[in-house]
């Protein structure tokens, strides 16, 4: 009898240290990162740290743009990639495009909608970029001054909050150098800074996120915690591309993934599979954070939805794109969820 009692609590020991060592940890070893365990986030050479030094790895969705699909900016939406296991969402806000915060938007509409993605995302204990998405502006020092407004604006709002982090500028294209990416870096920065000093800042790289290794050769030295933005589309960025994000870690370069896609880099056309998991083996490999594109029921591959989709909550299996189902099961096989 005692024999049994002695065996019973035992397993129950075992049971109990098993549950332990699964909550918040992903496979691998690597901490299940969020808000409520790994707190306010830190870069360490290439590494971005939670509050105790841990290793961490973000892996979410990015919104489309916030003005164009406003429905999917609250709470029960975010819920959906919660309960799959992401642990990041990025409020992707166009600057230059249609209704963009510099081309005529409603900008109190969107710093609504930004304060409300931040909020529903923090509801679901999610990690939030807040991401000034620069593109058909090319340069980021078209819009410096509108950039520095919003920065100061929302950083007064929400402070030193460990939830987010700022994307100061999305994709600098149009031949941009890095030299003025770096400059502009280096204005809007602290001006974030003021408000939040510890938060971690993502800075876009040349050639829509691609030539990191520029950055790499000439980093950004004033400021820590700070991550350089590269950006890949499985079916037009192969090797090269996964080489120079390797080599720029390996060279100690904390690289952040802030935006991919399956498809093509037009945000469309076939899935290709193949080419995306040799990227996110890397990715894991390097421990590299990321976020899909895109958050939308959009009629291009890219969008996680079936245009059919008139759900913006508690989606079906049938609600779901291939790029959706891929996303689905990639985050719970990563979380163990
Ligand atoms: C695309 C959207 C598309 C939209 C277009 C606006 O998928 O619906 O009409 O922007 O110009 C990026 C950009 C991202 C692009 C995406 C796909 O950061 O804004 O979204 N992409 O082209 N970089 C590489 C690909």
């Amino acid at each position: 009898m005692r024999k049994l009692t002695r065996l019973l609590a035992l397993l129950l020991c075992f049971f109990a240290f098993a549950e332990a060592c699964g909550e918040g940890y992903a496979e691998g070893g690597i901490t299940m990162a969020r808000p409520s365990t790994t707190g306010a986030l830190h870069v360490e050479g290439a590494k971005l740290l939670g509050q105790n030094g841990e290793a961490v790895q973000l892996k979410g969705i990015s919104t489309h743009g916030i003005a164009w699909f406003p429905q999917y900016v609250n709470a029960e939406c975010f819920q959906a990639f919660a309960s799959w296991g992401a642990n990041l969402v990025r409020l992707a806000m166009y600057t230059g495009e249609y209704d963009g915060y510099c081309a005529g938007g409603d900008q109190e509409k969107l710093k609504a909608l930004i304060r409300q993605g931040v909020a529903a995302a923090k509801q679901n204990d999610l990690y939030v970029i807040v991401d000034w998405h620069i593109l058909s502006d090319n340069d980021p020092t078209t819009h410096k001054e509108e950039a520095k407004q919003f920065f100061a604006e929302m950083t007064a709002e929400f402070g030193d909050d460990p939830s987010i982090l700022y994307e100061i500028c999305n994709e600098p294209n149009g031949g941009t150098s890095w030299g003025t990416i770096k400059a502009y870096a280096e204005e809007v920065i602290p001006v974030i800074r003021e408000n939040a000093p510890n938060a971690v800042i993502l800075c876009g790289t040349p050639n829509w996120c691609q030539f990191i290794w520029e950055a790499a050769a000439d980093p950004i030295t004033d400021f820590d915690n700070l991550m350089y933005t590269m950006h890949f589309y499985a079916g037009t960025h192969k090797d090269d591309l996964r080489n120079a994000m390797r080599e720029a870690v390996e060279g100690g370069l904390p690289v952040f993934v802030s935006e991919y896609g399956l498809c093509d880099a037009s945000g469309n056309g076939a899935l290709d599979l193949e080419s995306t998991k040799a990227w996110m083996d890397e990715i894991d490999a390097l421990g590299i954070s990321c976020a899909m594109w895109n958050l939308s029921n959009k009629d291009e591959s890219s969008a996680v939805l079936q245009p059919s989709c008139t759900r913006t909550s508690g989606f079906s299996d049938g609600d779901l794109s291939g790029s959706g189902l891929w996303l689905r099961d990639m985050l719970k096989n990563w979380s163990g969820t």
